[in-house]
């Protein structure tokens, strides 16, 4: 499967989004990830709806938005989305989660399902036919900078040989939290395939960020 860069937004000059969203075109970059948080399902708040919809005026990036909030399905009618964006949610977000893919699929997008580093990944065995994109949560969701959790690696494998078990090969898993390039080389060998860059790869002081994309792309080459 081709491997994928996802751009967390939250980590860019957010007094200058738009002509960072020009550098992430010129670096190539495949998703714009955008976190949304409610302050309840997890203990902070980024960034919004208007945002998003103000975003799709201005790029034809597709969106990776990534909903850490109670009950989604709340919020999904509020973005205007086209049929390569992804609307992700939390498997602990909603008891009737299933509902809420089917409701994100009959918006035209795609649907991801994210699992938090305790959740296991045999809890989407019944959600695999619903989804689009698993989300391999490889901190704890809520805030940039954090320290990858022990085990990242095997949960990710797992996740992989679970997916394909259940004859969805073709579902990309994607990798969020302290996506070093270190990280990204484990994870690419046990099976990641959409990594969400932020602070640990993309967003670096006095570093260009084509020239960061650039490098985390022929390291995935040379691994994957
Ligand atoms: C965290 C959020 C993430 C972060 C990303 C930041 O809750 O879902 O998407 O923005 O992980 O990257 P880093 O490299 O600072 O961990
Ligand atoms: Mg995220």
């Amino acid at each position: 499967m081709k491997k994928l860069l996802s751009a967390s937004l939250m980590c860019a000059d957010l007094t200058n989004l738009g002509e960072s969203i020009r550098k992430l075109e010129a670096a190539g970059i495949d998703y714009l990830h955008i976190d949304i948080m409610d302050g309840s399902f997890v203990p902070n708040i980024t960034l919004g709806f208007d945002l998003i919809n103000a975003i799709k005026e201005i790029t034809d990036i597709p969106l990776d938005i990534h909903m850490m909030v109670e009950k989604p399905s709340r919020f999904i009618g509020r973005m205007k989305l086209g049929k390569n964006d992804i609307v992700c949610v939390h498997y602990e977000s909603d008891i009737h989660i299933h509902r809420t893919l089917t409701e994100i699929r009959a918006l035209g997008c795609k649907a991801g399902i994210a699992i938090n580093p305790q959740t296991p990944p045999e809890s989407l065995e019944f959600l695999a036919d619903s989804i689009d994109m698993a989300l391999v949560m490889t901190v704890n969701p809520g805030f940039a900078g954090q320290k990858i959790f022990e085990g990242a690696d095997r949960k990710t494998a797992k996740m992989r040989r679970l997916l394909n078990e259940w004859g969805h090969a073709d579902i990309p898993i994607e990798v969020d939290g302290n996506i070093s390039p270190a990280n990204g080389r484990m994870l690419c060998e046990n099976g990641a395939d959409i990594f969400v860059l932020g602070t640990s790869s993309l967003f670096i002081k006095d570093k260009d960020m084509k020239q960061s994309a650039d490098d985390f792309r022929s390291m995935l080459r040379e691994v994957c």
